[in-house]
């Protein structure tokens, strides 16, 4: 109530503590299903290990009783219970009914702030139907009663007692949560882990529903963490690395072990709680160690000058580690608010490690060799890993399945009754699109020069869009895979133009149909369109011609008139609009189109691998001899 006068007084429109916890549990503990529910549990214990990281306490017990509500004991040095005179209320009543105000104000400890820890215990009250605390302390043994978050008893002294502690046993409000059944494994992966990071720290979990109970007590702490995680692997050296450090106002542990498997299991904290998305701790820990085993790696020779540094997931390979960070301020960032944003803390754990495993590895070399020689492994076994994983990209990319944009499908879906155009260069395929009979012809527009890029290798063309786009608008797939029945064309013709460009593209795609398709090329599926060479205009009159001579005898039909008569040579495909296009070159009634033999394949293969291959000699040999007949070898 003195709060609110407070707020009235700022003319601030809150709703007290207890009752906005109430009403947006969310904000407080992330959510109010299951793993709600068990948030409250590790917040009441949170508590009881502040205490004992403040070196007050040494033993947990947890307990999930029949009724299904929880009770929690330690002995520590018990809430405070003397009436705090600013509030005329005892202090315990102020901790478990006020929010923050029973924050965690223990001397020795760190101070855990952000994320959904450490918002204290008035929280669980406040979603708690009932809670019920006894408080042994200053010769005392104190009791109070809640009932959603508010006292219904007074703080009462119920006897007389010489030792300490706090028992805090609460009861979720199924108002509040979806689920309210407590999971002993969720709880038991919990408190083990709290029990290894706080060593020597002794944690009891029983369950009154099965009877079953655990003890959890490590005086390795995070070196015992590494054992238990390694426990069931072969590991390359018996005693987990152990490096710590202290100064101001930051702690850091580090425990690793390295194992025979290919896991890397590397886990962070930073005040206990478990920084799943990593940060300055971790890289500096990663940095640390990468550069530690490759400086290690020259100095022993067993990197050589021309041999390139082991990445850091080399070094990691089999790796187990756990880093354990101290701090007073953390500053929680991410999506989750587990990563730690301390930038401090990268330097500190950088040089903490460097140091500690440069020491590790020269004093015991034939551990240091055995690792060393997991990471060389590591890094040849990735260099093969990447190379199969370029190929299955590449197979992949050959078995997609779905059409590629490009193409403009016809409507027919009889291949017997199909064409499939692939068009050199795009706007000669938008004229194709436009003058094509939509019902039996498709198109697919290829980049003018496709090859200049891929220079040499034609296994490398497979990775090229243009190949990839052919491969599976066809559907045969290719090489030994080939399936003629799955030919969605029975026709395919390429249209290039009658230059350097267009020969360049049917000389490519023939040596490919050839590597490829070779059962297309013998069945004579494929054929190279005949675009005109010269239109002559006469009046609202046009004549095509396809080659020179044609030429001639379009002339002399003309007789007298073709002196009127105007010439113009068409220097590619995209000089005719898509009219034009569909009357020369594609409608099937008075069009010309070449059946591409065997022959022409093999042949266009020998000019392919001369121009295209490795070798310089016999290329330039082939430039010399055809220079007469080719111009403008563009190669
Ligand atoms: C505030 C001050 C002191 C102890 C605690 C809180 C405390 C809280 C919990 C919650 C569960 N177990 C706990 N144990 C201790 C110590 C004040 C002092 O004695 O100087």
């Amino acid at each position: 109530m003195e709060k609110k006068n407070i707020y009235d007084e700022n003319k601030i429109e809150v709703l007290e503590g207890i009752e906005h916890v109430r009403l947006r549990p969310g904000m407080y503990i992330g959510s109010t299903d299951s793993r709600g529910l068990h948030h409250l549990v590790f917040e009441v214990v949170d508590n009881s290990i502040d205490e004992a990281m403040a070196g007050f306490c040494n033993k947990i017990k947890v307990t999930i009783n029949s009724d299904n509500s929880v009770t929690v004991i330690d002995d520590g040095r018990g809430i405070p219970v003397k009436i705090q005179p600013k509030v005329g209320k005892s202090a315990l009543e102020v901790a478990l009914t006020m929010l923050h105000a029973g924050g965690k104000f223990n001397s020795g400890g760190y101070k855990v702030s952000g994320g959904l820890h450490g918002v204290g215990v008035s929280v669980v009250n406040a979603l708690s139907r009932w809670m019920e605390v006894e408080v042994k302390r200053e010769g005392g043994l104190f009791y109070q009663k809640y009932e959603r978050g508010k006292a219904v008893t007074d703080v009462i002294r119920k006897g007389d007692t010489n030792e300490s502690g706090t028992k805090i046993t609460f009861m979720p409000d199924d108002d509040i949560f979806e689920e309210m059944v407590f999971s002993a494994d969720i709880l038991i992966q919990r408190l083990r882990e709290q029990a290894f990071l706080n060593r020597g720290i002794k944690i009891e979990i029983s369950d009154e529903r099965t009877g079953k109970s655990n003890k959890f007590h490590y005086e390795g702490g995070i070196v015992s963490f590494v054992q238990y995680m390694n426990r069931s692997k072969d590991v390359l050296h018996e005693e987990p690395v152990y490096m710590s450090a202290a100064r101001d106002d930051m702690e850091v542990e580090v425990a690793m072990q390295y194992n025979n498997s290919y896991m890397e299991t590397v886990i962070s904290f930073a005040n206990n709680i478990n920084t799943h998305e990593g940060g300055t701790h971790l890289s500096g820990f990663r940095t640390a160690l990468t550069r530690s085993f490759n400086d290690y790696m020259r100095k022993m020779n067993f990197l050589k000058e021309q041999d390139s540094n082991l990445s850091g997931e080399d070094v990691r390979e089999g790796l187990t580690a756990v880093i354990s960070v101290k701090l007073t301020n953390p500053q929680f960032e991410g999506q989750t608010k587990t990563k730690l944003g301390n930038s401090d803390m990268r330097g500190m754990v950088d040089s903490t490690v460097g140091e500690g495993i440069s020491r590790f590895l020269e004093e015991n070399p034939s551990i240091a060799r055995s690792i060393v020689d997991k990471a060389i492994g590591a890094a040849r076994a990735r260099e093969a890993a990447r190379k199969a994983r370029e190929l299955t990209r590449r197979k992949s990319a050959l078995e997609r399945t779905t059409l590629p944009g490009k193409l403009a499908d016809c409507r027919e879906r009889d291949p017997k009754l199909c064409e499939l155009y692939l068009v050199e260069g795009n706007s000669a395929g938008g004229s194709a699109k436009q003058g094509r009979d939509p019902r039996i012809q498709a198109i697919l527009p290829l980049r003018g020069k496709i090859w200049n890029v891929e220079k040499a290798r034609l296994d490398r063309i497979l990775n090229n869009e243009e190949i990839t786009s052919i491969i599976t608008a066809l559907g045969t797939g290719i090489g030994e895979e080939f399936d003629m029945e799955k030919l969605r064309y029975h026709k395919i013709i390429l249209m290039a133009d009658a230059d350097v460009d267009g020969a360049h593209i049917r000389t490519l795609l023939l040596t490919f149909f050839y590597r490829y398709m070779l059962p297309l090329v013998e069945a004579g599926k494929v054929y190279i369109a005949q675009p005109p060479l010269y239109r002559v205009v006469l009046g609202k009159k046009d004549y095509y011609a396809f080659n020179d001579q044609e030429l001639q005898s379009v002339m002399e039909s003309l007789g007298k008139s073709k002196g009127k008569a105007e010439i113009k040579r068409f220097k590619g495909l995209g000089e005719m609009v898509a009219e034009q296009l569909w009357d020369t070159t594609m409608n099937p009634e008075n069009r010309t189109i070449l059946k591409v033999k065997l022959e022409d394949a093999v042949e266009a293969d020998e000019i392919f691998t001369i121009l295209m291959g490795d070798k310089v000699l016999p290329r330039r040999e082939f430039i010399f001899k055809h220079a007469a007949e080719v111009q403008n070898l563009d190669i």
